[in-house]
């Protein structure tokens, strides 16, 4: 009898308590708004430190695609200016609604930031917890819904996936959910 060939786990993922504007990897992730000018939380974070090429990068990108705003659940990237990354990957979350169920889009962030990673070549993409600051998610389903779709989605050439968790309730969330995926 063939023995059945077992797929190699490809990708890494990992959880990592702190700043993701302090992270060395390839893309970090933004969990901005549709307008791409930045605000508070993790987006004036990243903008903070990664300087206003950022900014400019984005006004282009608004001029030329999204003069609309970047659609909830779609990603794009732009330069990361000087954090120690070579992209930033900018993706808009949906506000938490108890009266309708927002999964999908919150999946499709992290689905389509992937995609957008890959495509350039990205081997480390740090995310944060998309959506569970100002727009109101709660801490365990965003845990669930972000490792559940990078688990599903991440591919080559991206080797490791790292979740960077601002507090230790975060932490302990993501924790449990990808301890619980064994
Ligand atoms: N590094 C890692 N995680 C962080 C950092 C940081 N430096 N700062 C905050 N977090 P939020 P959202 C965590 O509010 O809910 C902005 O104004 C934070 O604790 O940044 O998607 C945008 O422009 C939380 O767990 O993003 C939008 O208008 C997570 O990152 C809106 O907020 C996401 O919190 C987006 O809201």
């Amino acid at each position: 009898m063939m023995a059945r060939m077992s797929t190699p786990p490809t990708v890494r993922v990992t959880l990592v308590r702190g700043d993701i504007t302090q992270q060395s990897v390839d893309v970090v992730v933004n969990a901005a708004n549709s307008s791409l000018l930045g605000g508070g939380g993790v987006d004036g974070a990243i903008h903070r430190q990664g300087g206003p090429e950022i900014l400019a990068a984005c006004r282009a990108l608004r001029a030329s695609q999204y003069g609309k705003g970047l659609p909830t659940g779609q990603a794009v990237a732009t330069t990361a200016g000087r954090l120690d990354a070579r992209w930033v990957v900018h993706t808009v979350g949906p506000v938490w609604s108890s009266a309708e169920d927002r999964s999908a889009l919150l999946a499709s962030c992290y689905r389509e930031s992937l995609r957008v990673a890959a495509e350039l070549g990205a081997r480390t993409v740090a995310f944060p917890a998309i959506s569970t600051g100002i727009y109101g998610w709660p801490m365990d389903d965003g845990a669930r819904i972000a490792v559940r779709t990078v688990l599903a989605e991440a591919a080559a050439p991206v080797e490791e996936v790292r979740f960077v968790l601002f507090d230790a309730h975060a932490f302990v969330e993501f924790e449990e959910v990808l301890a619980a995926q064994g």
